[in-house]
C-alpha cells in the first residue's frame, strides 16, 4: 500500500526513509499483523480477571469471565470510545468556558471579547438576558451557563436542547438519550461499562448515543466559545502543504486543538518586536506561523495561517527540518514527535499540563499571562533558529490555495447577498430544484491504515460530478486543502453543471468574480457543530426533521475516539454517516445491526461502512436520492 498521495508528503518521507527516521508508517508495519480480537472488538481488560477474549470461530470461549458475551464486549468497547471522545471536546470546551468567566471576571486580559455579536446571539439563545447589560456581564453569565452544562443537571444541556430541532428534541426524549450532563454522560459511561454493569448490549448503546449527544453539546459550547473570544470565521485565502514552510524564517508549527493557545501565538507572532528579533537572529523573513490539525484549521481561519499539514503526517513537519519549533497542547500529538524533533534542531514545545512529552520542552501556557507565555514560546523557536542545519532543510516545493473560513454565519451572509429578505432560500430553491442534489459534510481524520487523502479525493470527484455540496472541518479540511479541493478553480474543474451554476451565482453575490470553492471549510472537528447548525437551520426553514433532509456526513480515514463520538451523535442526529475504515465491531452481529441499520428506525441516521471510496460515494449518492424521494423531489 502506498503511504500517501500527497506529492509533499511522499517527498518528505523518501528523505526520511535515506536517514533511517521511522515514521508512523513503518511504526505500523512492525504492528502487523494487528490482533484479530482487538480488530473486532473482542477483547475486555475491564477487570482484572481478564483479559478476556471471544472467537470469532464456533470453537473458542464464547464468553468471558464474568459471563460477557461478544455482544457485551463489542457495545462496551464502542460506548467506551465515545465516552474518551466526549471527555475531550468536553475538556477542551471546559476550558474555553473557564477563560471567558475570567475574561469576565477581568482575570484574562489577553482574551478580550472580540464578538459581541456572537455573544449577543449566543446569550439570547441560551436565555442570558442582554438587554442594557455590557459584554462582560453577558460573558460571565453565559460562561457559567457553559460550566454549569458540564455536571450533572436536572434539565437538558442547554447546548443541546437550544441548537437542534424540536423533533430531535422529542425523539431523545422517547428513547431516553437527554443529556443532562457533559462529564456525567462521561462518567456514567464509564460506569455502566465497568465490571458487571450493563449487559445489555442495546442498552448500553442508547447510553453511547446518550454521551455522543452530550459530545455534541461540549463541540457547540467550543465554537460558541472560541467565536465569542477570537471572532467568528469569514472566508479568507490562504495556503497549505509542507511548502509553506520558509528557508528563511523562523518556523513555528502550531498543532494540536484549543485556540486559546494558538490565537495568542498567532496574536503575538505578528507584533513588531518579536520579527526584529527574529530579524536579528538572521531569518530575513520573520517568523512564520503554521498549523497542523485542528489548531490548524482555528488559526487558518481566523488570522488566514497557512495549513502545513494534518493528522497522520504530522511528522512530516519536523522531517523538512525547518521547523524551529512546534507547539502543541492537547490530543492528535503523537509522542513520536519528540523522537523526530530530537534528529534535528527542533524543539517540541509542549504547553498543557495534562499533556507532557518526555524529551519536549514543557513550557506551561497560563491564561492569566497568555501573551507573556506566548513569547516565551517564540524566543525559544528564534532561538532554535540558530542551530538549524541549513543542509538537511528539505521544503517540498508543494502548497495550494486554500479558499477558509466559512462558518454558518459566513455561509448566510453569502446567501444573503443572493436574497436579503430570505437568506436560506436560494440554498432551498436550489436543492427542491435538483441543483445542488444533497449535501455531505467530511469530517475526520487521516488513518495510517489507508494511503493518505487517497478516500477523500476519490469521494469528492464522485460526490462533486453529481452535484452534492461539500463541507468539510478538522483533517478532512486539511486532506482538500492539499490537494487544491477548497478553490474556485475546482468547482469550474469538478462541480457538475447545477452545483456549478449555483456556487458561480452566489460567488459573483459576494463578489469573488467566480465560483465558491468546491469545499466549504467550516473548521476544525468541534465545528462540526457549524454544519449541525446549517442543517438544523435548512430543517427548520422547511418545518422538516433532520432524517428527512438529504444531507449525510462521511469519515472516509477516520482514526480517534472522537471521531466515533461525532459519527455517534451525526447518526443520533439523523444523518446516514460514512465510515472509510472498519470501527471495532464486527464480533458482535448485534451491535453491527443496531449501528448499521436498527439505529435508522430509532433516529434515522445510521452508519456505512464501505472501504471503497468509490462505492462509497455511490452509495451515499443512493441514499440522498432516497431522501429527495421522501420530500417529493426528483432523484
Ligand atoms: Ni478531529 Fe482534530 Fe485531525 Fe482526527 Fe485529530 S486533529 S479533532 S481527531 S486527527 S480530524
Ligand atoms: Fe473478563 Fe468480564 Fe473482566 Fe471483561 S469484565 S475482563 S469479560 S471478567
Amino acid at each position: 500500500m502506498e503511504k500517501s498521495i500527497d506529492r509533499a508528503t511522499c517527498s518528505v518521507l523518501r528523505n526520511a526513509e535515506k536517514s533511517g527516521i521511522r515514521t508512523v508508517w513503518e511504526r505500523y508495519s512492525a504492528q502487523l499483523p494487528q490482533c484479530g480480537f482487538g480488530e473486532t472488538g473482542l477483547c475486555c481488560r475491564h477487570c482484572m480477571q481478564g483479559p478476556c477474549r471471544i472467537s470469532p470461530f464456533e470453537d473458542g470461549p464464547r464468553e468471558g469471565v464474568c459471563g460477557a458475551t461478544a455482544d457485551v464486549m463489542v457495545a462496551r468497547g464502542i460506548s467506551r470510545a465515545v465516552a474518551a471522545g466526549t471527555a475531550s471536546h468536553g475538556g477542551h470546551a471546559k476550558h474555553m468556558a473557564r477563560t471567558l468567566l475570567r475574561s469576565a471576571m477581568g482575570e484574562a486580559p489577553d482574551y478580550p471579547i472580540k464578538d459581541e455579536a456572537k455573544l449577543q446571539a449566543v446569550a439570547a439563545r441560551i436565555g442570558v438576558s442582554v438587554d442594557g447589560r455590557d459584554a462582560a456581564a453577558i460573558a460571565g453569565d453565559v460562561a457559567r451557563k457553559a460550566l454549569a452544562d458540564f455536571s450533572e443537571k436536572d434539565s437538558p444541556l442547554t447546548w443541546a436542547a437550544t441548537t437542534v430541532t424540536k423533533g430531535r428534541v422529542d425523539t431523545f426524549l422517547k428513547f431516553g438519550v437527554v443529556p443532562t450532563g457533559i462529564d456525567s454522560a462521561v462518567s456514567e459511561s464509564m460506569h455502566r461499562t465497568t465490571y458487571g454493569v450493563d449487559a445489555d448490549p442495546v442498552n448500553i448503546l442508547l447510553g453511547a448515543i446518550q454521551c455522543a449527544l452530550a459530545d455534541y453539546s461540549a463541540c457547540h459550547m467550543a465554537t460558541d466559545l472560541a467565536d465569542i473570544l477570537f471572532g467568528t470565521p469569514s472566508p479568507v485565502v490562504t495556503k497549505a502543504n509542507l511548502g509553506v514552510l520558509k528557508r528563511n524564517a523562523v518556523n513555528i508549527a502550531l498543532h494540536g486543538h484549543n485556540p486559546l493557545l494558538s490565537d495568542i501565538v498567532a496574536q503575538v507572532s505578528g507584533e513588531p518586536d518579536m520579527t526584529e528579533k527574529a530579524k536579528a537572529a538572521g531569518a530575513p523573513e520573520g517568523i512564520n506561523v503554521v498549523g497542523v490539525c485542528c489548531t490548524g484549521n482555528e488559526v487558518m481561519m481566523r488570522h488566514k495561517i497557512p495549513m502545513a499539514t494534518s493528522s497522520v503526517s504530522q511528522e512530516t513537519v519536523l522531517l523538512t527540518g525547518a521547523v524551529d519549533a512546534m507547539v502543541v497542547d492537547y490530543q492528535c500529538i503523537m509522542p513520536s514527535l519528540a523522537n523526530i524533533a530530537e534528529c534535528y534542531h527542533t524543539k517540541l514545545i509542549t504547553t498543557m499540563p495534562i499533556a507532557k512529552i518526555p524529551k519536549a520542552l514543557h513550557i506551561e501556557f497560563h491564561e492569566d499571562d497568555a501573551k507573556e507565555s506566548a513569547r516565551r514560546i517564540i524566543e525559544a523557536a528564534i532561538e532554535a533558529y540558530g542551530k538549524r542545519d541549513r543542509d538537511r532543510v528539505h521544503i517540498p516545493d508543494e502548497s495550494s490555495t486554500a479558499f477558509a473560513g466559512f462558518s454558518t454565519e459566513a455561509i448566510v451572509g453569502a446567501l444573503s447577498l443572493v436574497n436579503r429578505e430570505d437568506p436560506l432560500k436560494p440554498l432551498i430553491d436550489n436543492i427542491v430544484a435538483g441543483n445542488i442534489y444533497g449535501v455531505c459534510l467530511f469530517a475526520g481524520c487521516n488513518t495510517v491504515k489507508v494511503t493518505q487523502d487517497a478516500n477523500y479525493t476519490a469521494m469528492i470527484k464522485e460526490l462533486a460530478k453529481k452535484n452534492v455540496l461539500i463541507l468539510a472541518t478538522g483533517c478532512a479540511s486539511g486532506a482538500f486543502a492539499r490537494h487544491g479541493f477548497m478553490t474556485p478553480e475546482a468547482t469550474e474543474q469538478y462541480a457538475g453543471p447545477g452545483l456549478k451554476a449555483v456556487l458561480t451565482a452566489v460567488g459573483q453575490a459576494a463578489g469573488l468574480g467566480g465560483p465558491l470553492p468546491l469545499v466549504l471549510h467550516m473548521g476544525s472537528c468541534v465545528d462540526n457543530s457549524r454544519a449541525a447548525d446549517v442543517a438544523v437551520a435548512l430543517a427548520n426553514k422547511l418545518g422538516v426533521d433532520l432524517p428527512m433532509l438529504p444531507v449525510v456526513a462521511s469519515a472516509p480515514e477516520p482514526v480517534t475516539e472522537k471521531a466515533i463520538a461525532i459519527g455517534t451523535w451525526a447518526v443520533a442526529a439523523g444523518l446516514p454517516t460514512h465510515l472509510g475504515v472498519i470501527p471495532p465491531v464486527l464480533g458482535s452481529k448485534v451491535v453491527t445491526e443496531v449501528l448499521t441499520s436498527t439505529a435508522k428506525d430509532l433516529f434515522g441516521g445510521y452508519f456505512i461502512v464501505e472501504p471503497d471510496p468509490v462505492k462509497a460515494a455511490e452509495k451515499l449518492i443512493t441514499v440522498l436520492g432516497e431522501r429527495r424521494r421522501g420530500l417529493g423531489l426528483s432523484a
